[in-house]
């Protein structure tokens, strides 16, 4: 026999998966037409800032796995691949090489091609696209233009988040805690003019929508509701007479307005410096404004709270009462108006306010039953049964009619309305860096901003000498670029100097996949409706919110557009879990990588999948361990030993029907299947195959022992395609890639049985079913085993054990 070699057994099927185009699904874009229902399996695309690590290894396993499962369940699979190329990743890489970023990007992108081959992953390759190609950002600029259009893109000055390492703006989704998504700096705020996406528009409708989803993790669908924050109140007008001004506050609590007893202004509202001007507070306030805009994000939400007063009053609608006016931090310009008014005893951040500068407290709301309010700190109501007091006519309501009155009463007086307020903000996606898809617009003086004209799509990113960011752009330094002529009025232009956020190039690749050659357009409307939506999506859990809210935006708004008859990109979504190393996430600066190519050449692709694969749940975080990979390839010998002994004996490959090798094999095919399928469970499929073979190799003369082995090759094919292709190919059969996927005999599945009696010391305890093929061994064990029998056993030891088969189990007991 020979030695299982992984090194050529790997190489010589990639050879053949290659010249058969084996993983090629037809494309109807070019008149291919697949008799098969189509499934479409996505993993995200990496950036290729450097090779694949290990949590690839297992994004893109998974994925093939099940791909190859579909596949051979009769779908026509959709597995495409690409490499999300522009944008701060690759081009922060390439800063760190000291490279030109398209040379280091296209390095990567050939490393990781080559590891991905060197996986065995079955890919679609002749689909293959990469974002920072002309034939691919051409299409980018496209949707931009359309979006532009449509008003769904716009130019504003505004306060941003400035990541100073970076020398970018931000979007908010990519201000994490304070800091920068990428490389961890604590931003500063600016304000500067922008480009934004019109994402607040689609608000209600990411919300709303999310049930069209099939299967998404709650915790990411708990995480987008959160940073969309929909929260439903009403915005109330307070007035200063002396300045003839009216200031909107929002609340989520109308109910508590008589206990409002004093009102806050954000440090950055646009009213304070009118407010404090010529006043004797007006130094002590504009200082106490100029220090909270120095302040980090992360300081303002996290220091005690503090503020000034303006020596101003305000005036409370509903009962004319003066209250004083204060400018603080922890009032957000970005949310509600700016403006809070605030009620000490029913909120805690006014409640700690009040208490530090001795403004009084007022109870507006009592708990239910009748309890009075606590004499000290908030009562923060929230249950049913409250009831309003000390609120004139609107004393003594319940506090959801509290609030719908109170309501009703300043929309009559014109004081105020019910409004929605939402934490999400409209996508910021310009950015000052050169590596990124150019915004085709152009400037013109007289004109405006005027869109490139379709025809001279795409507008290609100039070479510069410097591409370091500097705080501009550096494509400005590009001045023949730069200047153009405008294509409205043919007079002298400027060309937009700024990039597109990396998130705009992957809020629509997986709609290039599907028509990828297209020159026309970015995809086929028809061939999109045919492949999309996505019907399983695997990715890691960082792009909750980014990415993933970003994608399902675009959608909408193409779906609006009509370039696409679907609403959400993604109707199952699976996070997998993080692989460590020696305690901690694995990074170069600690030292504890664990290099994919290192144990693939190694040990081959086949082991290192299975590893991966077997180490646990695939979406929990997981240790990876050396001698965990040993018992992959210890497996992978056994099987191979196993095959060719069978191959030797030359016995049926019919299973006979019946018996426990027969049975078991039914069992195993059932296991495994349901296991992926249904509950996306990879490692205990692994774990059933293992079992599976041991028990062949227990008894290697039983008739199924054949049928037995031929499944368990069959079923280890989706985790070790190789291998698995290499030993049905020595069992006598061709391209298990394409055999249908086994299916369990439902009769066999049903155990024969029969009523076991169960006798302590010769007399009668317990009746229970049992299987007909339970061992002597397996018998006993079951009757020491029965709760019934055990209160007489207690205490004594069984001595000996008589088994009359098929019927009963005397325990003798001393
Ligand atoms: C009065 C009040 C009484 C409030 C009460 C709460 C409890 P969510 O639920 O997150 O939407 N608020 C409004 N705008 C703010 C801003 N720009 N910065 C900081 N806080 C702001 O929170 C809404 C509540 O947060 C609003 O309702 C307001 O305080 C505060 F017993 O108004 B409330
Ligand atoms: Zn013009």
């Amino acid at each position: 026999m020979e030695r299982y070699d992984p090194k050529t057994i790997e190489a010589r099927w990639q050879r053949v998966w290659d010249d058969e185009r084996a993983f090629h699904v037809p494309n109807p874009a070019e008149g291919e037409i697949s008799e098969r229902e189509k499934t479409y399996v996505l993993e995200m695309l990496p950036y290729p800032s450097g090779e694949l690590h290990m949590g690839h290894v297992l994004n893109y396993t998974l994925g093939d796995v099940v791909a190859h499962m579909r596949r051979r369940s009769g779908y026509a699979v959709l597995r495409p691949m690409g490499y999300d190329a522009f944008g701060l990743p690759a081009e922060n890489a390439a800063i760190r090489e000291g490279g030109h970023p398209r040379v280091v990007a296209e390095r990567n992108i050939e490393a990781i091609r080559a590891q991905m081959r060197r996986m065995g992953w079955a890919i679609d390759w002749e689909r293959e696209v990469s974002t920072h190609e002309p034939e691919y950002y051409r299409w980018t600029q496209w949707l931009f233009l359309r979006f532009f259009e449509h008003g769904h893109t716009y130019r504003k000055e505004a306060p941003v988040k400035w990541c100073p390492k970076d020398q970018t703006v931000l979007a908010n989704e990519q201000v994490i805690d304070g800091r920068c998504e990428r490389c961890g700096t604590e931003v500063e705020a600016k304000s500067l003019e922008q480009w934004f996406f019109r994402i607040t528009a689609y608000a209600d409708r990411l919300l709303d929508e999310m049930s069209l989803l099939e299967d998404w993790p709650e915790r990411v669908l708990t995480m987008q509701r959160n940073w969309i924050g929909r929260s439903e109140g009403a915005e109330v007008v307070f007035r200063i007479d002396e300045l003839d001004a009216e200031v909107p506050v929002f609340t989520t609590r109308p109910d508590t307005l008589y206990g409002a007893t004093f009102f806050v202004l954000a440090p950055e509202h646009p009213l304070v410096p009118r407010l404090v001007e010529g006043t004797p507070q007006e130094r002590e306030v504009l200082d106490y404004v100029r220090r909270a805009g120095a302040r980090s994000t992360v300081e303002r939400e996290t220091k005690e709270k503090d503020g000034v007063p303006t020596g101003r009053t305000i005036t409370n609608p509903v009962n004319g009462e003066q209250i004083p006016v204060w400018v603080a931090d922890y009032v957000l310009m970005e949310y509600g108006t700016g403006a809070i008014m605030a009620v000490p005893a029913h909120d805690e951040r006014d409640f700690a306010f009040a208490e530090r500068y001795g403004l009084p407290v007022r109870v507006v709301v009592e708990p239910a039953g009748g309890d009075s309010a606590p004499e000290q700190g908030v009562f923060v109501a929230h249950s049913a049964g409250e009831r309003l007091v000390d609120s004139e006519q609107f004393s003594g309501l319940p506090s959801p009619e509290g609030k719908r009155a109170i309501v009703e009463r300043l929309e009559r007086d014109g004081n105020g309305k019910q409004v929605i307020a939402y934490r999400l903000r409209d996508w910021l996606l310009s950015r000052q860096r050169y590596w990124g898809c150019p915004i085709p617009i152009v400037h013109c003086g007289a004109c405006g901003l005027v869109p490139v004209p379709e025809s001279e799509l795409p507008v290609l990113l100039p070479e510069v000498e410097e591409f370091l960011p500097k705080g501009r752009s550096p494509l400005a330094a590009a001045e023949e670029w730069v200047r153009t002529t405008c294509p409205s009025c043919g007079g002298e232009a400027r060309r937009e100097t700024d990039t597109m956020d990396t998130f705009v190039d992957s809020s629509w690749y997986f709609l290039r996949y599907c028509d990828p050659r297209n020159d026309e357009a970015p995809f086929g409307r028809d061939v999109a409706d045919y492949w999309l939506p996505v019907n399983q999506y695997i990715g890691g859990i960082e792009h909750a919110i980014l990415h993933l809210l970003y994608a399902r935006f675009f959608t909408k708004a193409m779906n609006d557009m009509g370039l696409v008859g679907f609403r959400e990109p993604f109707l199952r979504l699976f996070n997998q879990g993080m692989i460590h190393h020696l305690g901690a996430k694995m990074a170069k600066s600690k030292g504890n990588v664990v290099e994919p190519n290192l144990y693939a050449d190694r040990h081959g692709a086949d082991a290192l999948r299975l590893y991966v694969l077997f180490m646990g749940p695939a979406e929990q975080d997981k240790e990876w361990q050396d001698t965990g990979i040993e018992g992959t390839v210890r497996f992978l010998h056994r099987l191979w030993r196993l095959v060719h002994e069978q191959v030797e004996r030359g016995g049926p490959a019919q299973a006979p029907s019946g018996g426990a090798l027969a049975r078991k094999t039914h069992e195993t095919i059932a296991k495994v299947t349901d296991d992926v399928q249904r509950r996306f469970v990879f490692n205990t499929p692994i774990s059933a195959v293992m079992e599976l073979v041991n028990e062949i190799a227990r008894a290697p003369e039983d008739p199924a022992a054949r049928f037995a082995t031929e499944t368990a090759v069959s079923l280890i094919q989706p985790y070790a395609p190789h291998v698995a292709e290499e030993l049905w190919q020595r069992l006598g059969h061709e391209r298990l890639w394409e055999e249908p996927w086994p299916v369990a005999d439902e009769a066999q599945l049903r155990r024969e049985t029969f009523e076991l009696v169960i006798q302590v010391n010769g007399k009668v305890r317990d009746r229970v079913q049992a299987a007909a093929d339970l061992s002597r061994e397996e018998l006993v064990e079951l009757a020491r085993n029965s709760p019934r029998a055990r209160a007489f056993i207690d205490g004594g030891s069984v001595r000996q054990a008589i088994v009359v088969p098929r019927k009963l189990v005397n325990l003798v007991v001393g």
